[in-house]
């Protein structure tokens, strides 16, 4: 049951930070005096934070005060261990009745297991016997029928080895938790301006007079940008959040580093305004913002515009203009969802600030117009020559700690041909599939058809991360083979295929020994930044294995690639960096010395064309993109046939998780306790429904494909959020996101933009 019915007026950080830092440590049986010293070693050569990907301060202690990161690092540090004596005899059935929370809670994986059809029941195996079974398996399938899927956590060096098994067996199937998420950035971004990554740094935190936050939610997801934002407010910039929600943060945020505002437990607003646009409603603000700029530009001449950087660096200007002039105003208010006054006011703002900065995450990217949205944040930014100066740029901020590692490293459905030229050039013999491969999307629809007959995971939770969830778990089931490389247990371990493993791996915060010394590993953050990491705590235990040993050792098993020399790199991971340094020749630059600079520096920044102003596109400039409304969403679909029935749906984080990993069922900062299944609605929605707060409702989706899609007994909160639009958590309400839908050229579910109704629960008898 949601207790708590308030907004709640305690900040974002601050006491509560601390508090929950504590029991985070102390929930997983690590004693307080012995984090002191693990966060202490992290100052020189220690672990990157397995939480976000948001940049850290060379030469400061890792996470600082961040309560996420500490979260991530509690959680994974864990003193608990699930070992043979779990699984011995369990079936995928009883695994599936524990709750999401419990199978994670249990601890960390000790042990290789494989569950068989034909027994019914996960047991316990050894190393060799596993990588048999993945051999035998894999050799008798096409390769092609198999997917390798990566999420975002594992280091460049894991998802390297990753890839050239992948290959090197013959699947060009690399789908990867990007797909999920800021694939629509990389695609925007990669036409605009060259380069599929942000062009920030934190010294352009530092620099900026304004910042515009757009569809992010930083307090809980990314704290550590929080405490950037929290700065900058101190020395004067401007920070403007544009979202349906008045998240906590940008109303109320306290640095758990202040004392004064710790001791007297008040915050400061961080954001000067908070623009509540609808849900998607961003591409409309974004051109309603240029509109309003072009209009000041033509009564004051040269006052807005910066017409030699567009001049001498962009083309498209004058496409743009034309489109912006096409616009009405009138259309822009009703599908921004914000009024006339507000996007002038966002561009007197944007106008007057002489550096800006534009940071964004899923509240842009998980929409059917996500590229065109984003690419109308850089039209913004190319207007005022805001990308390439100091303070300026487009910053996605990234979501997994190496998810923008995984990429560089190739470990992605689409790479280009240079960088597999150089894989075979580099290991002499191997003849790659030029094939394109499927992303996420792909394999859910080959999982549906039965194309696709086995899915191998380093990391992740793809059966719960994945739209049309229960349909994808259920698949999985039917798949010949899966197998997922893990730190802990959750609910897409617990639907095998009709043979399934469950391999255990080291983390972040483990230390590493290999046969050629204690290891390092490398990832690379949001800013380009790659850093070496290192482990802190001894394993929990003998059994687990490194990602890069179980990559290594799975590839050497089914003899993909074999003039690859697995045995050496799940030895010594400098040489697989030594590879890493050959295949990136020319494909991404910045890995020169590799090895050398990582020792020596502990950190180096791989170069960004695009904040030097080179512009790696077909004919060397940056490229304004004009792009239509679009009349064909799902949403739009859904409101002609059920007119205001349809509501808006977006999924999204609570304070308390880590994607599908949720620690609690609280979120302090929404006021939530005890109970994630709730959905926020505007009054007006509720009073509409003949519905009151706490109201226990039904949600359906309304895409009209065939399937139904339901989720019951929900409580309904009355909420700050546009009319029209509703919002419920992920993964609860993820059963609700249907996959026959993606954003336009990228493939990104709709996780943020589903039409639904929202109706009283029927009351139904129990059992
Ligand atoms: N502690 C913690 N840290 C994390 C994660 C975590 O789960 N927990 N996850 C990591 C990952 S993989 C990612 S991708 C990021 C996610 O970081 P976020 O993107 O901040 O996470 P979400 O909760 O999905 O948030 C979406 C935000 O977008 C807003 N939004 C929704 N729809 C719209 C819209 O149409 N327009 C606008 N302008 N805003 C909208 C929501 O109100 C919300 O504030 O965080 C990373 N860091
Ligand atoms: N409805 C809805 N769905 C969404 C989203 C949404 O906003 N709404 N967001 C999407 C986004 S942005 C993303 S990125 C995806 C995330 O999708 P995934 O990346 O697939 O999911 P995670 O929850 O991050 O994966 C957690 C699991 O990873 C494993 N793990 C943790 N650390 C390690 C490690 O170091 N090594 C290995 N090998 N395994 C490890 C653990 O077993 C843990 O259970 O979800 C997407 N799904
Ligand atoms: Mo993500």
């Amino acid at each position: 049951m949601a207790r708590k019915r308030t907004q709640g007026t305690s900040p974002a950080g601050g006491r509560g930070a601390l508090r929950a830092t504590v029991r985070a440590w102390s929930r997983q049986g690590i004693a307080l005096k012995l984090v002191g010293s693990f966060l202490h070693a992290n100052k020189v050569g220690g672990f990157d934070c397995p939480g976000c990907a948001f940049p850290d301060k060379a030469g400061h202690p890792l996470v600082d005060s961040c309560e996420q990161g500490q979260k991530a690092i509690a959680w994974e540090m864990t003193r608990k261990a699930v070992g043979a004596d779990f699984f011995d005899g369990r079936t995928p059935a009883q695994l599936q009745a524990m709750g999401d929370f419990d199978l994670e809670f249990q601890g960390r994986l000790t042990t290789p297991v494989l569950y068989e059809a034909s027994v019914g029941a996960y047991r316990a195996i050894g190393w060799d016997e596993a990588y048999a079974i993945a051999a035998r398996e894999l050799r008798a399938l096409p390769p092609t029928s198999v997917a390798f899927y990566a999420s975002g956590r594992s280091s460049n060096e894991a998802a390297f080895l990753w890839q050239l098994a992948a290959r090197g067996y013959g699947s060009p199937n690399l789908p990867d938790s990007s797909n999920f998420c800021h694939e629509p950035s990389h695609y925007a971004l990669k036409q605009s301006i060259g380069v599929g990554k942000g062009t920030c740094t934190l010294d352009d935190f530092e620099r900026a007079e304004l910042f515009l936050v757009v569809g992010q939610n930083p307090a809980s997801n990314h704290p550590r940008m929080m405490a950037a934002l929290y700065e900058a407010k101190q020395r004067g910039a401007t920070i403007l959040a544009i979202n349906p929600l008045r998240e906590r943060g940008f109303t109320h945020f306290s640095d758990p580093k202040n004392l004064g505002e710790l001791a007297s437990g008040r915050g400061i607003a961080v954001a000067d305004a908070i623009y509540q646009v609808a849900i998607g409603g961003d591409f409309a603000a974004l051109k309603g913002v240029m509109k309003a700029l072009l209009e000041m530009e033509r009564a004051a001449p040269r006052s807005v515009f910066d017409h030699d950087f567009i001049a001498q660096h962009t083309e498209g200007f004058d496409a743009l203009i034309a489109d912006l002039d096409a616009c009405d105003w009138e259309v822009l208010v009703d599908r921004s969802g914000l009024q006339e006054a507000q996007m002038r006011e966002i561009a007197a703002h944007y106008a007057r600030a002489k550096a800006t900065m534009i940071t964004w995450c899923m509240g842009l990217t998980h929409h059917p117009d996500a590229v065109a949205t984003i690419q109308q944040v850089v039209n913004l930014l190319l207007l005022r020559g805001n990308i390439g100066r100091p303070g300026t740029g487009a910053m996605p901020v990234r979501g997994h700690s190496n998810v923008q590692g995984d990429r560089t490293m190739g470990a992605t459905s689409q790479v280009s041909d240079k960088y597999l030229d150089n894989i075979e050039a580099t290991f002499p013999g191997l003849a790659l599939c030029r094939d394109a491969g499927r992303d996420a999307a792909a394999v859910v629809d080959g999982l549906f058809d039965g194309s696709v007959r086995a899915l191998l995971s380093l990391g992740g939770n793809f059966g719960v991360a994945a739209p049309d969830s229960p349909r994808v778990l259920a698949a999985l089931e039917r798949c010949r083979f899966t197998l997922h490389v893990a730190t802990k247990l959750n609910r897409t371990h617990c639907h095998p295929g009709e043979i399934g493993l469950l391999l255990p791996t080291l983390g972040r915060t483990d230390r590493d020994l290999r046969p050629g010394g204690e290891q390092c590993i490398s990832t690379e953050d949001s800013s380009s930044t790659v850093r070496a990491s290192r482990g802190v705590q001894a394993p929990i235990s003998e059994l687990q294995r490194s990602e890069p040993a179980i990559v290594a050792e799975l590839a050497q098993a089914i003899g993909a690639a074999p003039s690859v020399p697995w045995g050496e790199f799940a030895d010594d991971y400098a040489s697989i960096r030594d590879r890493i340094e050959r295949c990136q020749r020319g494909v991404n630059v910045g890995f020169d010395g590799f090895n050398e600079r990582l020792m020596r520096d502990g950190r180096f920044m791989l170069p960004n064309a695009a904040a030097h102003r080179q512009w790696n596109t077909a004919n060397g400039k940056a490229r304004f993109m004009a792009h239509a409304l679009r009349e064909d969403t799902p949403v739009r679909l859904a409101r002609r046939t059920h007119g205001d029935a349809a509501l808006t749906l977006m999924t999204m984080r609570a304070h308390d998780q880590f994607n599908t990993t949720v620690y609690s069922s609280d979120d302090r900062y929404r006021g939530v306790e005890g109970d994630r299944r709730v959905v926020f609605l505007n009054a007006d929605d509720l009073a509409r429904r003949g519905l009151r707060d706490g109201d226990r409702v039904d949600i359906e989706c309304l895409v009209d494909d065939g399937h139904v899609r339901r989720v019951e007994a929900f409580t309904a909160r009355a909420w700050d959020i546009p009319p029209g639009c509703c919002a419920a958590y992920y993964p609860e309400a993820s059963s609700l996101i249907a996959s026959s839908v993606y954003a336009a050229g990228a493939h990104t579910p709709l996780y943020k933009e589903m039409p639904v109704k929202v109706t009283r629960a029927v009351a139904r008898t129990p059992g």
